[in-house]
């Protein structure tokens, strides 16, 4: 760097290894649009990246959440990911408040991002609704947050469902304004042109945005009122069938073509859930079903579910027994993490102009 602080031209392109971070929230029992738009991409990834896969307990914070609960729900999500297929050992699981460096990066990040990017976060406007002045702070720095959880790995790739698309794409903003604003020292300190990755979303398949089984509007969350409005991973297989025998349809018989499901969303999202689960596309199984009646179609689709999950719902109940093994798990991971989360925040703190130890 020269003294007027301008990177030399000459800063090399800075090459990232690929490594993949996601995170699902302790917020209540895990639902079928978690399973399908998060954590089997998860599992299919571990054989191409190096993955970092958290419970993110700091986001859950952003709404009132009762601690015994919280504990409850942080050692579930955990079952959830081992029942699921994610290797520990391989690749790294923990929760996120064991990682200080999180909350570290995310004040730097506050200080990068611009208000007028978190007033565009439809999240949070859905969220807050009209009672947006009783709305934690927390609730409203939640992306940054989650930028920060990305970038402290410095992490390339980020499996997530269709909802969290504009947060991944703010955290990528940061991150370029971050290498913008810190070109100069990012060179000076060896970094090349660039510290942070711009972060990619990875969003694929028929069941990226699983809709509420009772308004096909909605997608299906943790947090609506209504238990019959989403397949929880707990569920056993008689919850499973009569949700599905009462989810809102329509009476017609399910059509030959996709075309034919752009207007009936009850019936996409059905449709859209049995191709999920049985790795076909929306296509395939209209060959299967188009002409079909709700009353052939929704049996079948209540088998495959029972099929699919019973097996990891039986393992996630044995694994959320044993708290010491989860806990361990944890700890392990957690340790893991730190090691990369602080080197890179050293290296941030240095960016910074930060005196440090
Ligand atoms: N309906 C969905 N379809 C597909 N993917 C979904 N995800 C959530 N809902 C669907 C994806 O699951 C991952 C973890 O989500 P989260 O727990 O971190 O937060 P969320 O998106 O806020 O989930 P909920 O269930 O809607 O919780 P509440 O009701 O508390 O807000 C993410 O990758 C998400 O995209």
């Amino acid at each position: 760097m020269d003294a007027s602080g301008t990177a030399p031209a000459t800063a090399p392109k800075t090459v990232f290894k690929q490594k993949v971070f996601s995170g699902v929230q302790p917020t209540g029992n895990l639902h079928l649009g978690n399973y399908l738009g998060a954590v089997t991409k998860f599992v299919d990834l571990q054989d191409r990246y190096d993955c970092i896969y958290c419970v993110v307990d700091l986001h859950a914070i952003t709404v009132w959440q009762d601690p015994p609960e919280l504990t409850r729900a942080i050692r579930e999500v955990t079952a959830a990911f081992l029942a699921a297929g994610i290797d520990p050992k391989k690749h790294i699981v923990f929760n996120q408040s064991q990682v200080a460096e999180h909350a570290e990066l995310a004040w730097v990040f506050n200080c990068v991002a611009r208000l007028g990017w978190m007033n565009r976060m439809t999240q949070f406007k859905e969220k807050t609704g009209k009672d947006r002045e009783n709305a934690s702070l927390g609730l409203y720095a939640y992306p940054s947050l989650m930028a920060a959880d990305i970038l402290v790995y410095r992490a390339t790739h980020v499996p997530v469902g269709e909802d969290q698309k504009q947060h991944v794409e703010l955290a990528r903003d940061i991150a370029q304004k971050f290498n913008n604003d810190f070109g100069p020292q990012i060179a000076s300190h060896g970094f090349g042109d660039a510290f942070f990755p711009l972060p990619e979303p990875l969003i694929q398949g028929p069941a990226t945005r699983v809709m509420s089984l009772r308004d096909g509007s909605k997608k299906m969350s943790k947090s609506d009122p209504s238990d019959q409005s989403r397949i929880a991973l707990t569920d056993d297989a008689d919850a499973i069938a009569m949700k599905i025998r009462r989810a809102k349809t329509d009476p017609d018989p399910l059509p030959h073509e996709e075309k034919g499901l752009e207007t009936r969303p009850e019936a996409d999202n059905l449709v859209g859930i049995y191709a999920a689960l049985s790795g076909k596309t929306r296509a395939d199984v209209l060959k299967e079903f188009g002409g079909a009646q709700f009353s052939v179609f929704k049996p079948a689709l209540a088998d495959l579910l029972v099929a699919k999950l019973s097996p990891i719902t039986a393992e996630m109940r044995r694994l959320k027994d044993d708290v010491s093994y989860i806990d361990s798990v944890l700890a392990d991971g957690s340790a893991r993490a730190q090691v990369i989360a602080a080197e890179t925040m050293k290296s941030v703190k240095d960016i910074v102009g930060f005196v440090r130890r």
